[in-house]
């Protein structure tokens, strides 16, 4: 039978379950990555677990996210995951080494292999034609203990690519700007794009690893390109040529459905506030005011385009309203900017160029002021997300946002006078993996600082649910919501109880007070809407409301990672069989579920009372038969140690 790339990869890599979708499939997993901000749960679940030694081929662990250092917490973070990479044979990005999938992609990634990384941008790798998924930090753990990784089917969409993108204005960037456009923040739940067509050879290695970056906007499980020549020059380029096969579809392989794209056709495009598929066309909003612009992120942030961002602030001044804050996305690139003159062309211009980390991106440093305007090249523009709750933030090309930097607000690039060089992509890389520690046999001991607290288990699933509603939220709901980020709340990722005071503070500051009342009296129940939990892999947006006493979500729909996450710590994802009930679900209100146990095992519609006002509702909770088992013991860490002791 003829295979696409994805079928192909999974085939290959499959230990249970068949390629049906929908259908749970297990997989054999080459490379499993963190990053500290997930990275320190992961890696004390995987202690936890009791394992000696991490059992895939290939483990990271960067440390690119949390680099404020304001204070213990965070470098003592940094000791921990040092020397639990030490101790259980992973390899150790230091702190400067750049963001994880910019590095990984440089000097790990490979085609017709699969990666897992605990965040949601790990697609990234998808560029190289890596299978690669973005995964809660638990779930990596029990990978990295040997165990496949579980995951329903996907449907697989081809993405066909004609035509060339009318350079230097128009970047890949603008290409999966379009593609949020016409699909939404919600139209890659389930699916994997596969990108195909004449367009493709048009497009290096980091150009296509910024569309399969942003493919996580649309909520995809994963994207990825072919591996051609293209790849087998990056690979080369990087001194690792050896890692190169090629990868292509079938003739005749099949697909769920097909999108095509006329790269000639595609224009500079802008994501408006708070959400990345608000797309319009730069055009549209030539004129307005920008106060801060950001470049970098693991979007962005390549060689090219930084080089073409020097080029269009060569010998010019960042215009007097505007902060321009850089981020180059790893230590290879910092050196490559360096080398050839652009950094100072950067500096020389009034540019602020930081390390080579996250940074604005995750609210890290960098907040724009109150209302301002700021464009950035990142992925993400929900709202709170910069650290300035009034923020207006929009995300766009580094063409874009460098046009806006000198212009000081945003201009037709493509009909301007704008003058970009196109950076070719260099023959050879400088490659110097000196910030990257080989897992050695000298194991040592795990270092904790007083910070570090360990993960919070629940309890078996009790037969019956009495709890009190928490919270009752709209559609799109984001892990920021939930869970938020920025430098007040990042210190805490390796403490649930001191994370746990966060829990919504962003939409409402009410609600921990609520939790921590309703706690002692059955606990909480939260009402969701569609793509509920969308965005990032943090498992703390189920971790922290677990330990507040959160029993069940209920909601129209699942972003996948999260739904993954609340699964793998005993919080039940429910369905409504009728959308219209939720209307008549208020905060405060108690919700009876009955048999639980017995629903959950039979996969049965939960019945639910509303004991506020007596309606009567169904509610689907949709489970594999592994997933029942996570739910009925309290979670996947309780599960693992049963299977394991
Ligand atoms: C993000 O971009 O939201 C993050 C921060 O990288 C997250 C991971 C995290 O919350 O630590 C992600 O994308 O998964
Ligand atoms: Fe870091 Fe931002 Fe990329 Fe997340 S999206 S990994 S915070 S650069």
């Amino acid at each position: 039978m003829p295979l696409n790339i994805a079928e192909k990869i999974i085939q290959s890599h499959m230990v249970y379950g068949g390629m049906k979708v929908g259908e749970p499939v297990g997989l054999r997993v080459d490379e499993v990555y963190t990053q500290d901000a997930t990275g320190t749960m992961a890696w004390l679940q995987f202690e936890a677990i009791g394992i000696d030694t991490v059992r895939v081929p290939v483990a990271v662990s960067y440390v690119d996210h949390n680099m404020v250092q304001s204070n213990y917490m965070n470098p003592d973070d940094h000791a921990f995951l040092q020397s639990a990479a030490r101790r259980f044979g992973a390899y150790f990005s230091r702190p400067g080494n750049g963001i994880c999938h910019q590095v990984n992609l440089e000097r790990f990634a490979a085609p017709g292999k699969i990666a897992l990384g605990t965040d949601s941008h790990t697609p990234t790798n998808g560029g190289a034609g890596m299978l690669a998924i973005g995964v809660g930090g638990l779930d990596a753990a029990v990978v990295m203990g040997g165990a496949p990784f579980a995951l329903n089917m996907p449907m697989v969409t081809l993405i066909k690519l004609s035509g060339q993108l009318r350079r230097p204005y128009v970047t890949a960037m603008d290409v999966i700007l379009e593609i949020l456009r016409r699909l939404t923040v919600k139209g890659g739940v389930g699916r994997i794009f596969e990108y195909d067509g004449e367009g493709v050879a048009s497009l290096d290695v980091t150009e296509r690893a910024t569309i399969t970056n942003m493919g996580a906007e649309l909520g995809a499980t994963t994207s990825i390109f072919p591996s051609d020549n293209r790849t087998k020059e990056f690979l080369r380029a990087q001194g690792r040529e050896g890692d190169w096969i090629e990868l292509k579809a079938d003739d005749g392989s099949k697909y769920a459905d097909i999108i095509d794209i006329d790269l000639a056709a595609v224009e500079p495009m802008v994501a408006k506030p708070h959400s990345p598929d608000n797309v319009v066309s730069v055009r549209e909003l030539a004129g307005t005011k920008v106060d801060q612009v950001c470049i970098g992120g693991c979007t962005n942030s390549s060689y090219q385009s930084l080089r073409a961002v020097a080029g269009i602030l060569r010998g010019k001044t960042v215009a007097e309203r505007v902060n321009l804050l850089i981020n180059p996305g790893s230590r290879q690139v910092y050196d490559m900017i360096a080398g050839d003159g652009s950094l100072r062309e950067l500096a020389a211009a009034g540019a602020r160029v930081l390390e080579s980390s996250c940074g604005p991106c995750i609210g890290m440093g960098g907040a724009p002021g109150s209302g301002q305007v700021s464009v950035r090249t990142f992925n993400r523009n929900f709202e709170g997300r910069s650290g300035t709750k009034d923020a207006k933030v929009f995300l766009a090309s580094p063409i874009t946002c460098a046009a806006a930097a000198v212009a000081g607000e945003f201009s037709d690039v493509l009909n301007s006078s704008v003058n970009i060089p196109t950076p070719q992509e260099p023959d050879k890389y400088p490659v110097c993996d000196n910030m990257i520690i080989p897992p050695s046999a000298d194991k040592g001991a795990i270092i904790k600082g007083p910070n570090i607290r360990e993960v919070p288990v629940k309890s078996p699933l009790a037969d019956e649910i009495n709890a009190e509603v928490l919270i009752t939220l709209g559609d799109n709901i984001t892990t920021d919501d939930i869970m938020p980020a920025g430098a007040k709340v990042l210190p805490f990722r390796s403490n649930i109880p001191a994370i746990s005071e966060f829990v919504f503070s962003n939409i409402d500051s009410g609600f921990v007070k609520r939790a921590q009342e309703a706690r002692p009296h059955g606990g909480g129940i939260i009402i969701g809407g569609e793509n509920y939990g969308q965005g990032s892999s943090r498992e703390h947006a189920a971790l922290a409301p677990m330990y507040l006493g959160v029993q069940a979500v209920i909601a129209r729909s699942f972003a996948r990672i999260h739904r993954s996450n609340l699964i793998n710590f005993g919080i039940l994802p429910l369905t409504f069989e009728d959308a219209a009930v939720a209307a008549k679900i208020s905060v405060g209100d108690r919700l009876i579920i009955k048999g639980i146990r017995d629903s959950v095992q039979n996969g049965q519609p939960c019945a639910i009372e509303n004991a506020s006002n007596g309606l009567q509702f169904t509610c689907a909770s949709n489970l594999n038969e592994r997933e029942r088992e996570l739910i009925l013991i309290g979670g996947l860490l309780p599960y693992t140690k049963s299977k394991t002791s």
